[in-house]
């Protein structure tokens, strides 16, 4: 009877736990698969070899591999301090004077379009959130079709930001994984019969996960098909300067874009080309006709914003905009960005003699071909997995890795591991 008792005690809990599973508003609600980003560095973080590399997740290391917070941005970190700023709300547009010089930056301070104002800048919660900011606006506003074309393949949370803003994700050739280059022709072939009135997106510079860029005289036909097909042009520029270590020219096809007449949307970052990852520092730009259809346009941003985050977070915006509108500042940054840029070119060659070294009789010149945070090695999932396994090397399944994770101290194991998969 006491053992019946106890019996009894012990499922009673047991049972109230799975009552209340079947009772739960969730119980619907399945396990969804990790981040195909974000979910290699928790991996490598579980990883107890003393030799292992995140190659995943694209943030810029130094050659010790550590993370790397510029000096103009510890100077302006500093500057902001010594003013016992208040925490008060920021617009609902954000900070003016770091909207204003993100426009420039991209713009060029000779464009016409920045010059006349015949354009709005709003802050957003870095790239992603400004992505963003501009689908539902695109959602809410664009007449024309709810297809957005993304190259194939874009990066992975494009097609999920325009997704669950409402758009339909939709996508052109771009990369020739023959090649490891891009396919030119195809894109063109296929940006030609995408039905007028359609959204385009591109990536301004350092194609992320590819590292292919067009060239100029590439960019020239783009335009000219774009026009013709009379298509909306989002540009994501996440990598401004970071590509080829100058502001200016990695920030070309926007601004002869616009030259062109076309009116563009823009969506910028300052995680990368100032490092401020976690600050979340960006903004969303329209090219309009003109200011009145800007100042329009500005309060239908506002009260898109409004409900969603009420305003944008102080701190970021207050350090990119000291940087952009301090001489002193400025040119230091520019610097920097140029001395990152640099060590990741020098990465790439390094790897690819470093292959070349470990007796590797592969063509690996896509590596030192293409640009940017990423190189899309080609190699195939098995080997990656291989890689991860038996060298502790993470990347994502798609053969990206971020070539700013690697370092003159370990880049000759990274080829020893490639090499052994790929022989
Ligand atoms: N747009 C593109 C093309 C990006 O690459 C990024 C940053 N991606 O970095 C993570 C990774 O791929 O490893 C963004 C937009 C937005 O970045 P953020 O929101 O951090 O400014």
């Amino acid at each position: 009877m006491a053992l019946l008792h106890s019996c009894r005690l012990l499922a009673a809990p047991r049972l109230a736990a799975a009552a209340s599973r079947a009772s739960s508003w969730w119980s619907h609600v399945e396990m969804g698969p990790p981040d195909p980003i974000m979910g290699v560095t928790e991996a490598f973080k579980r990883d107890t070899n003393s030799k292992k590399m995140n190659l995943g997740v694209g943030a810029y290391r130094d050659d010790n591999g550590k993370p790397y917070v510029l000096s103009c941005v510890r100077k302006a970190e500093a500057m902001i301090a010594s003013k016992k700023m208040d925490k008060e709300y920021l617009p609902i547009g954000g900070l003016a004077d770091f909207t204003r010089a993100a426009a420039e930056l991209s713009l060029g301070e000779n464009s016409e379009a920045f010059k006349s104002g015949r354009y709005v800048t709003v802050q957003g919660i870095s790239g992603t959130g400004s992505l963003r900011i501009g689908a539902n606006f695109l959602q809410r506003f664009f007449k024309g079709s709810r297809d957005v074309y993304l190259p194939k393949p874009s990066w992975a949370n494009h097609t999920s930001i325009f997704r669950d803003a409402g758009m339909q994700p939709q996508a052109y050739r771009y990369y020739d994984p023959k090649t490891c280059s891009l396919d030119f022709s195809g894109a063109m072939d296929d940006i030609s019969k995408i039905p007028e009135k359609s959204i385009i997106l591109l990536h301004a510079c350092a194609h992320n996960p590819t590292g292919v860029d067009p060239r100029q005289e590439q960019w020239k036909e783009l335009a000219a098909t774009v026009k013709k097909r009379n298509l909306l042009v989002y540009f994501d520029m996440a990598y401004q300067g970071f590509a080829s270590g100058d502001i200016n020219r990695d920030a070309w096809a926007v601004r002869y874009f616009i030259e062109q007449g076309i009116n563009i949307i823009l969506s910028q970052s300052f995680a990368k080309n100032m490092g401020l990852y976690g600050e979340r520092a960006g903004a969303f730009t329209v090219i309009c006709s003109d200011v009145d259809e800007a100042k329009r346009v500005e309060s239908q941003l506002k009260i898109l914003i409004r409900p969603m985050y009420s305003n944008p977070p102080a701190n970021g915006a207050r350090i990119a905009s000291l940087i952009l509108n301090t001489p002193e500042l400025r040119k230091e940054w520019l610097t920097e960005v140029k001395s990152m840029a640099d060590r990741i070119i020098s990465m790439r060659t390094q790897l690819v003699s470093n292959l070349k070294k470990e007796g590797s009789s592969r063509n690996w010149q896509h590596i030192t071909d293409q640009i940017g945070m990423f190189c899309f090695t080609g190699l195939k999932p098995e080997q990656v997995e291989r890689l991860t396994k038996e060298f502790s090397v993470y990347m994502t399944k798609d053969g990206r890795i971020s070539v700013a994770g690697v370092t003159s101290g370990n880049v000759g194991y990274l080829a020893h591991a490639i090499h052994q998969v790929t022989k």
